[in-house]
């Protein structure tokens, strides 16, 4: 573990007496590492070891951080959310609650499309003041990466202001964003029964657009019986890879489009929902290394009770990530330690499967898992410190934050 070396290394920050779950090892397990200690410098993790290997080696640290037999984790990553936009949906909660469905309140010209109306109106200022508020609440959670999708804008000018708020947040934040174009999130109005029509326009003009402005991550579609078909899907997968672009998809949520599949022989980074996943979706995913991103607060929030196919996901090894979902719809929810919790109790995930779902495998999501989701030397310096005896408490209590610090990139920013 020690890098031996007759010189005295110089970090800039050292965090001594503390547990590390370092997520780099396999899915079933923490990659625990007790009474540790690990170095920090240039933003990035330059030695990890043992107490005693630390008093063995000849060191000096313009800061040393005593972490008094705390845990440290990854800094969390919450790979899919929707946290920019307008208005909110409680009255389509209340219409539910009454017994109209999700998928009838889309048709009837609310559910996304409500929200876009929203969207459209409110000014970048507007739009950036509520998404702070969400981005801060999963910040002080432990969050240090967030993944953030376009999609209720669904024109040109629309799309690229939801695109400007989230580069602007990454500006005002310690946070890294992932910026993800989901044009293809519902048919507009304006091309009402000409949902091909839309799909060129994203193809042809506002896809291409957006990237060339460099507000472009990843290009992901809602491919759903209320969304689009796997052929319109393809479309967008086709002009995504024509720029280079990863894609992602919405995929198997309300009923089994094939979405998965599809999205496997493009590569993709990741599928996401999957409740109505088969086999065939899961092995294509397998064989793909496509990640699935299970979504707790999605399942919870519109009551669902089919469960996505966790024991062929395991089986096939799949990665599992797990994120909020946060968006004004299907799951108002801006806490992913309360998702650690859900993937637990409802679809039965262990505290280190999620754990692994909000680190490792997000970040692979993310195509970011070469520097980013777990604590190994020369990866990011992104990382949580937690009160905690055991770091399965993270997925097993909520509502106490045990968050004690927060670093990024080798600065301590909570
Ligand atoms: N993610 C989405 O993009 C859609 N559902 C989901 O889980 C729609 C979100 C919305 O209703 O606004
Ligand atoms: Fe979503």
């Amino acid at each position: 573990m020690l890098i031996q070396s007759s010189e005295t290394s110089c970090w800039d920050t050292l965090w001594i007496n503390v547990n590390i779950a370092t997520m780099a090892e396999g899915a079933d397990n923490y990659g625990a590492m007790n009474n540790a200690a690990l170095a920090v410098l240039n933003g990035k993790i330059a030695w990890l070891g043992s107490m005693n290997d630390l008093s063995r080696n000849k060191y000096q640290a313009i800061k040393v951080i005593d972490g008094e037999n705390q845990w440290l984790t990854p800094g969390l990553i919450d790979c899919h959310t929707h946290i920019i936009y307008g208005g909110n949906r409680a009255n389509e909660f209340e219409m539910r609650l009454q017994g109209k469905s999700y998928e009838d309140i889309a048709r009837s010209g609310g559910g996304i499309m409500s929200t876009v109306t929203a969207t459209r109106k409110a000014t970048e200022t507007e739009l950036l003041h509520s998404a702070k508020q969400r981005l801060n609440a999963l910040h002080k959670e432990g969050v240090t990466t967030v993944e953030i999708k376009s999609g209720y804008g669904l024109n040109a000018e629309s799309e690229i202001k939801m695109l400007n708020v989230a580069q602007q947040l990454e500006k005002e934040f310690p946070v890294t964003i992932k910026k993800t174009f989901l044009g293809a999130h519902t048919v507009p109005s304006e091309f009402v029964n000409n949902a091909q029509g839309y799909i060129d326009e994203v193809c042809n003009n506002i896809l291409p657009l957006a990237s060339r402005l460099g507000l472009v991550d990843a290009v992901d579609v809602f491919c759903e019986n209320i969304g689009f078909t796997l052929k319109e899907t393809e479309q967008v997968f086709k002009a995504a890879e024509q720029l280079n672009l990863p894609v992602k998809i919405h995929a198997e949520q309300l009923s089994n489009m094939k979405g998965a599949e599809l999205a496997s022989n493009f590569k993709a980074l990741s599928a996401d929902h999957l409740e109505f996943l088969c086999e065939e979706g899961v092995k294509a995913m397998s064989e793909a290394d496509v990640t699935a991103v299970l979504l707790p607060g999605a399942f919870y929030f519109l009551r669902e009770t089919k469960l996505p196919p966790i024991h062929l996901l395991r089986k096939y090894r799949v990665p599992i990530a797990i994120a909020t979902d946060s968006n004004p719809g299907s799951s108002p929810i801006t806490s992913l330690q309360l998702m650690l919790n859900m993937a637990c109790t409802l679809f039965k995930l262990t505290p280190v499967e999620v754990l692994h779902g909000v680190t490792r495998n997000a970040a692979k999501a993310l195509g970011i898992s070469d520097h980013k989701g777990q604590l190994s030397i020369g990866y990011d310096a992104d990382i949580a410190c937690w009160n905690i005896e055991q770091p399965a408490q993270l997925a097993y209590q909520f509502g106490v934050n045990p968050l004690t610090a927060l670093m990024k990139a080798g600065k301590v920013v909570i």
